[in-house]
């Protein structure tokens, strides 16, 4: 059996020869950034393939949550998950916003709806949730407290690219709703990442946060970064689009293996992809508990022993990393579900070019041990 290594994603890449013609253009027209014809198509194609109305495109994921925050001028504090990779509360603090760390439901993994009221005080003007593993948070419960408390709500959407619920797209949930188009996402540039939003107003305001705070060339009103995405991301971008139900269907083969394969394991418990008509197989969390012989360390260390490099997404939970817990700057309600899991959790390796032998190489070790 081979002994290549195996990672926990790989990022898609479409035939090199297929991006040549949209480097050519690029070429052609000397336009690489600010708005150029690649970056208008993308959101154009965007808009229809995820079927929502407005996308802000931008250089990464994190700079789109910074400005996320920064276009509903939030202040004070902000209802969040500490399950979470750390950009979700740095947005905050770089804002200089007080993250309040509220524990997560222990099945979804999301945000717990029931724990927010508790967290709410006369600071608080947001819910910063995450619909983690791209499986969608309770968008209705969270709705409804946002309505009664008159609270913002930003959907940290990093891994739910493509996911649907039975009414369309989770993306048009909450105020904003923010993706990422890492390399290591389901859909990515490289480095990138959008913000979507339901009008035009808002459309415009975003524009200008991720240019300076441009109105036009003798006009700045508000102070902005530069998010904005270049036109050899938004390229390849575009290529990447033409590609996608080759590599979801690809990633919804691994997700079955796995599931034939490691749910009679005792000890494992895969994590429900519930809520969703579309799931977009963004990682495949197992839970390694009890039952099982070995630790999830232990576990990890074995797939790494034979050159499996699984990830434990998310361990430490955020409010664990030194910079938090030696500051003032969060709040932490009792977060002991998040912290259990934590040490839990190994995300298995998920991208479509994984093969029947290498996810038996996977499998295999975990049924060894077990
Ligand atoms: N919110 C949430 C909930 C997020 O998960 C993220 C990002 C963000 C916000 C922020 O979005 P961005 O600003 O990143 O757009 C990775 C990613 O860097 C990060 O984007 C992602 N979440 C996070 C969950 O995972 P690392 O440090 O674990 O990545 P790294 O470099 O160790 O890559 C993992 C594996 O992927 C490697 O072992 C091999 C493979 N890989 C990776 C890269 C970068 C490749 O094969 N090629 C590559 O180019 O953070």
């Amino acid at each position: 059996m081979s002994n290549k290594p195996i990672f926990v994603t790989r990022p898609n890449l479409p035939p090199l020869a297929e991006f040549i013609p949209y480097l050519e253009e690029i070429w052609e027209n000397k336009q690489l950034t600010n708005n150029g014809p690649m970056h208008q198509q993308l959101e154009k194609a965007l808009c229809k393939y995820l079927g929502v109305r407005y996308i802000c495109l931008f250089n990464n994921g994190t700079i789109a949550l910074q400005t996320a925050v920064q276009a509903l001028e939030l202040s004070g504090e902000v209802i969040t998950t500490p399950y979470s990779f750390v950009a979700t509360s740095h947005s905050l603090v770089l804002n200089g916003l007080k993250p309040v760390f509220v524990d997560i439901d222990p099945i979804t993994l999301n945000l717990d709806p029931s724990k927010i009221e508790a967290a709410i005080t006369p600071e608080t003007t947001a819910i910063m949730p995450v619909h983690c593993y791209g499986n969608p948070c309770d968008v209705n419960a969270i709705e409804a407290i946002a309505k009664k408390h008159n609270l913002k709500v930003i959907y940290d959407a990093a891994h739910a690219f493509g996911v649907e619920d039975d009414q369309g797209s989770v993306l048009r949930h909450g105020d904003l709703s923010v993706l990422s188009f890492h390399a290591t996402k389901v859909f990515n540039t490289f480095e990138g990442g959008a913000i979507i939003c339901s009008s035009k107003e808002m459309k415009e305001r975003i524009e200008r946060l991720k240019n300076f705070g441009y109105e036009n060339e003798l006009t700045i009103n508000t102070i902005g970064s530069n998010g904005k995405m270049s036109e050899v991301n938004a390229a390849f971008g575009l290529l990447q689009l033409n590609y996608m139900e080759k590599f979801l269907s690809g990633r919804s083969r691994v997700n079955s293996y796995y599931h034939k394969n490691l749910s009679s394991i005792d000890g494992i418990t895969i994590v429900p992809s519930a809520g969703q008509k579309t799931s977009n197989y963004s990682y495949f969390p197992i839970l390694i508990e009890d039952a099982y012989p070995l630790s999830r360390d232990e576990l990890d260390e074995l797939l790494k022993a034979n050159n499996i490099i699984a990830r434990r997404y998310f361990y430490p939970i955020i409010s664990e990393f030194n910079v938090y817990k030696k500051n003032t700057f969060f709040v932490n309600h009792d977060t002991a579900v998040a912290l259990n899991i934590s040490h839990k959790v190994l995300c298995l390796p998920m991208y479509p070019e994984l093969d029947e032998s290498d996810l038996e190489r996977i499998v295999g070790l975990i049924r060894s041990a077990a």
